[in-house]
């Protein structure tokens, strides 16, 4: 990410004045955004998915506790930071705030470099939570998505499937004869033809919703969401030329004088056949079927 990215803020205040100052005191740092009540707050809270919402307490309808309630509830506002501001300066209110998970608590009238300085740390605290979050999904090696993403996508799509379309497609992909690369040309070579291969997978994807992810060691495995299995072989053949026509010379390799990759592909679209395991299950064994038969090939 980059870090020089304007971060968002989201006030939400009932009163206007109070939204105004602190916007005031915010904006030559920060993209502010405000709302005047807690139903709006909310609202802008998902459509904008700031980076920190600085929350009064005492308003008329949703009040800061209701507000905070729903935000921790709702998947895309949970782990956003929310500042109470409120004008209830006592220790018990100031204990239930941050036991409900806000993330701290200011007491109006507030000293403006103080506010300045806690919005800047709880900035921060998001910035680093979402590095984190980024380097916990992306293989350090090859750079592409990892095997804890895949997983979760592959969760998350097959229930997608099984509510319609034409079904989802999964390719297991393995890299022939990498033994004897590595025994020949080294550990370090054999790092980068991953690394090559990776950016040839990716690049070669040609939907948003496809994924391309690192399985582990020299296996690679792709989701094609709504796709039908002529699809997904047309795509995985393009690859296999794709890695082929890379040319990084493989002289001891059974399949081509150079890197190649067998594939097995697997499918499914009724909602009883779509299950993760099943389909990585099918995709091993036709991948099994592509080496036993030669490798650099697809088997549907
Ligand atoms: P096949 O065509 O049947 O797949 O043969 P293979 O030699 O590719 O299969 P095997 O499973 O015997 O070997 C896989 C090799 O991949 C062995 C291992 O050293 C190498 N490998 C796995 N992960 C990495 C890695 O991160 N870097 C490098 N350089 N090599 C790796
Ligand atoms: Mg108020
Ligand atoms: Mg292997
Ligand atoms: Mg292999």
């Amino acid at each position: 990410m980059d870090s020089n990215v304007r971060q968002t803020v989201l006030v939400v205040d009932d009163s206007a004045l109070n939204r105004q100052m602190l916007t005031d005191l915010l904006r030559s740092d920060y993209a502010v955004i405000s709302a005047r009540n807690g139903e709006q707050g909310l609202e802008l809270a998902r459509q904008h998915q700031p980076d920190l919402i600085l929350l009064d307490v005492v308003m008329p309808g949703l009040d800061g506790h209701e507000v905070l309630r729903l935000l921790k509830a709702d998947g895309r506002t949970a782990v956003i930071g929310v500042i109470f501001i409120t004008g209830l300066d006592s220790a018990a209110e100031e204990e239930r705030g941050l036991r409900a998970g806000a993330s701290d608590y200011v007491v109006k009238p507030f000293h403006a470099a103080v506010v300045r300085a806690r919005v800047a740390l709880h900035l921060q605290l998001a910035r680093q939570r979402r590095l984190l979050e980024q380097l916990a999904r992306i293989d350090g090696l090859t750079e592409i998505p990892n095997r804890r993403h895949f997983d979760g996508m592959l969760a998350q799509e097959t229930a997608r499937a099984s509510r319609g379309g034409v079904g989802l497609a999964l390719v297991l992909l393995d890299v022939d004869c990498f033994k004897q690369y590595n025994d020949h040309y080294g550990h370090a070579k054999g790092d980068r033809a991953l690394q090559s291969i990776a950016r040839v997978l990716q690049a070669g994807l040609r939907r948003p919703a496809d994924l391309a992810a690192r399985y582990g060691g020299e296996e690679f495995v792709l989701l094609m969401p709504d796709t039908d299995l002529d699809g997904a072989a047309g795509r995985a053949e393009r690859l296999r030329e794709a890695v082929e026509q890379l040319g990084l010379p493989h002289a001891w390799s059974d399949a081509a004088p150079c890197v190649t990759v067998s594939m097995g592909i697997a499918h499914a679209a009724r909602s009883e056949d779509l299950s993760g395991a099943a389909l990585l299950l099918q995709a091993d064994r036709r991948l099994y079927v592509a080496k036993r038969t030669g490798r650099n090939r697809v088997v549907a």
